[in-house]
């Protein structure tokens, strides 16, 4: 019994530990299908896990530098109203009019890898590219903190202690002011921090008066007594 217990801790701690591996600065591309048209919407750098490939899908989302070549590649499958199931053989026209019946809303995330050398990413489906995006759009550094750009991409553009949406609860005596409250530890105001202060002192004053009430009731047991023996 204890030794099955003993593995099954053990085997969470590992799962847990395997994902904190994997909890890394990653590209958090979106994919929005609007009036028709399908585009990557947008492509920030935040903290998480890789998507995983999805085996059924026919689409690819890839990494590519200034020379075109394919650094990292995803496939994802584009389910949702709009998407004919894969395998059919469509003409040029037949695939013209399946983007523009695409649903309204119809929207996908996936995370890529954030690599520096990375200039565009495009979504491509077996007939070719339907959507690009420019990575330079990560950071511009013309010293205003702009859509795409955070504190993970664009230190220059986005310091931490500057809004820029995406709150990064560092605790590293930088207050990030998209955190909510309780969320970055180096946030709390000053009066905030007094009244932690007052607390640990009532606390130990609290515990001086119990002392002080138990010295108190010892001496009058005490008096008690010695008048008792006194009496006899
Ligand atoms: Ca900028
Ligand atoms: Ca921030």
């Amino acid at each position: 019994m204890l030794k099955k217990m003993l593995v099954f801790f053990a085997s969470i701690m590992l799962i847990q530990f395997c994902f904190a591996q994997q909890l890394m600065p990653v590209m958090m591309v979106s994919i929005k299908a609007n009036e028709g048209k399908i585009s990557i919407s947008d492509a920030r750098v935040v903290v998480d896990h890789l998507s995983s490939p999805e085996e059924a899908g026919k689409h690819a989302i890839k990494l590519k530098d200034s020379t075109g070549r394919t650094l990292y590649q995803l496939k994802v499958y584009m389910h949702g109203i709009g998407f004919p199931p894969y395998g059919m053989q469509m003409t040029e026209e037949e695939r013209k009019a399946f983007y523009e019946s695409l649903a309204k809303n119809f929207e996908k995330t996936v995370y890529l890898p954030y690599l520096k050398n990375a200039l565009y990413i495009t979504l491509e489906d077996p007939n070719g590219e339907v959507a690009r995006f420019d990575l330079g759009k990560l950071c511009n550094n013309n010293g205003a903190c702009e859509e795409s750009e955070n504190y993970l991409s664009c230190a220059s553009d986005c310091p931490l202690n500057e809004k820029d949406n995406y709150c990064l609860p560092l605790k590293d005596a930088i207050c990030d002011p998209d955190c909510s409250k309780g969320i970055d530890p180096d946030c709390a105001t000053k009066r905030e921090k007094e009244e932690e202060g007052f607390d640990i002192y009532s606390f130990i004053a609290s515990n001086y008066l119990f002392l002080a009430i138990a010295l108190i009731i010892t001496v009058i047991v005490a008096y008690r007594l010695i008048l008792l023996r006194k009496e006899k």
